[in-house]
């Protein structure tokens, strides 16, 4: 094997000849967007049609800045800038095919730890019209439950005393828009790309609900001034692994340190929403719509509570992945009887999408072999998901006397896979969760009183007073305590 050739601008013609490469002059791009949580999916989804954009016409305006708020994100932003910010997006299908190209959109990166004010002043720029967001569920700091902002979050009270020296992404929004307003320029928007239905109404509550405790008079002029646009987002991107960047070395004999791996599908449904212009991404593949509702429901109610499904059930089982998952014809059909008989009928019907497709497509998705998309990736911060993607769904078949049996043993699962840490063989789980040491103590006290689990307020909410629900979730949790072996549970719902 030759010795791989590092990827950087200058080496950038020596891949030409073997990969995509930006056809766009780099040195020209000026960063429009500053993006805050540059991990795997930013740079699979927006990054990557923006730099489509680029490559097939002039939106030299729309490059990105990438920001890190945390010390964790100091390796990514040395390995980005090492790079010239350049980095390579593996497409793998699932027939084996792969399709590399270096994405080149993003031109800069600033790490708001180090200094506050670099990355303020950015957001504050001429330059800059929108700041977008991929911070996950929980970066969003509300009560699951209630769906009210946390203001008791040691960080979020940091903030609200200290506007100069912000910690959190509400404290260095709204100090940038604060100089914004000073310096008469118009507010950027507040582009949510994170999982959340209505994700932006979602940023603009808490964004309020900050600035309202900080500066009552500038939040009045954030909730005129600022647009924050709701999107359904969607590429299935799991964590890059060293055989990533090994494949890189020995195939294109490109050494590249963090690229990303991806599905070939992608989609972006947004609100055409916009306090200062925007990128016309609908030339390269997005969708904008009037209401972006119907799609995010779909789509994070199917696909999201899917892999929450495959993810906690599959973990108990001892499965690897989600395409280890849908391998297995128990685990297939219950995923799809989930979505028949769970989720269709809590849904509204979506122009141009037809049900049955969108499912059928979704299952092959989760089965693209190529894709070994991590279950412990899937059940990451199950607490800030669950709610949205599973337990809104059990709710409304409550509601409407539906049936709630394959969501709710996804629940006792979950119960179980909190208090014991490991899978039916015994094995360790590696579980992250904000909420992890809460839900083990819940979890723990099930022999004694089987609803505890359920008492987690944030997460469950009043669910626990519902009796519907736990006399299932009963009998269910006690079968699971008496025999861990999930798949026989699982059989017992299908038949
Ligand atoms: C996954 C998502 O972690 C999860 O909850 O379901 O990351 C999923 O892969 C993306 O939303 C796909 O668009």
């Amino acid at each position: 094997m030759k010795e791989a050739i590092a990827l950087n601008q200058k080496n950038l013609p020596l891949f030409a000849e073997k990969l995509a490469c930006p056809q766009y002059d780099r040195s020209r791009v000026k960063a429009g967007i500053v993006h805050i949580g540059v991990g795997g999916f930013h740079r699979s989804h927006q990054a990557y049609y923006t730099d489509r954009l680029m490559n097939e016409s002039d939106a030299s305006d729309w490059g990105i800045c990438g920001v890190g708020l945390r010390d964790a994100d100091r390796k990514i932003g040395d390995i980005l800038e090492k790079q010239d910010y350049l980095y390579t997006l593996i497409v793998k299908h699932p027939d084996g095919r792969i399709e590399n190209r270096v994405i080149g959109s993003i031109v800069d990166f600033l790490l708001g730890c180090d200094d506050p004010s670099a990355v303020i002043d950015r957001m504050a720029h001429a330059d800059t019209k929108i700041v977008s967001l991929t911070i996950t569920e929980g970066g969003y700091n509300f009560n699951a439950a209630t769906g009210e902002f946390d203001c008791m979050n040691p960080a979020v009270k940091h903030d609200i005393a200290n506007p100069g020296h912000p910690q959190t992404v509400f404290g260095f929004l709204t100090a940038a828009l604060k100089q914004r307003r000073a310096a008469g320029l118009p507010a950027f928007t507040i582009q949510s790309c994170d999982n959340i239905q209505h994700n932006g109404n979602m940023a603009r509550k808490v964004m309020l609900a900050f600035a309202q405790e900080q500066d009552a008079d500038l939040a009045e002029w954030i909730a005129t001034e600022v647009k924050f646009p709701n999107a359904m987002v969607d590429r299935i991107t799991p964590v890059t692994t060293a055989d990533d960047i090994r494949y890189l070395e020995s195939e294109l004999e490109l050494k590249d340190e963090w690229p990303v791996t991806c599905e070939p599908f992608i989609q972006w449904v947004i609100e055409d929403s916009f306090s200062n212009g925007r990128p016309s991404w609908e030339s390269v593949g997005a969708q904008f719509v009037p209401d972006v509702t119907p799609y995010e429901t779909m789509k994070i109610r199917l696909l999201n509570a899917g892999h929450s499904v495959l993810g906690l059930l599959g973990s108990l089982h001892g499965h690897p992945t989600i395409d280890v998952c849908v391998a297995e014809t128990l685990f297939a059909t219950y995923l799809r009887r989930f979505m028949d008989f769970e989720v269709t009928p809590v849904l509204e019907p979506v122009e141009g999408i037809e049900l049955d497709d969108y499912k059928d497509c979704l299952i092959e998705r989760f089965g693209n072999p190529n894709i070994k998309d991590n279950l412990a990736r899937i059940c990451l911060e199950s607490s800030s998901k669950l709610p949205k993607f599973l337990i809104a769904t059990i709710r409304e078949n409550l509601a409407n006397g539906g049936s709630i049996e394959y969501a709710t043993l996804v629940i006792a699962a979950w119960c179980y896979y909190s208090d014991k840490g490991v899978n039916q063989h015994g094995e360790q789980l590696d579980i992250v969760d904000a909420m992890k040491a809460e839900l083990h103590q819940a979890a723990a006290a099930t022999a004694r009183d089987p609803l505890a689990f359920l008492k987690v307020e944030p997460v469950f909410g009043d669910l626990v007073y519902n009796k519907t629900f736990t006399h299932t979730y009963t009998t269910m949790i006690q079968a699971i305590y008496e025999n861990p072996k999930i798949g026989q549970h699982m059989q017992a719902v299908l038949f």
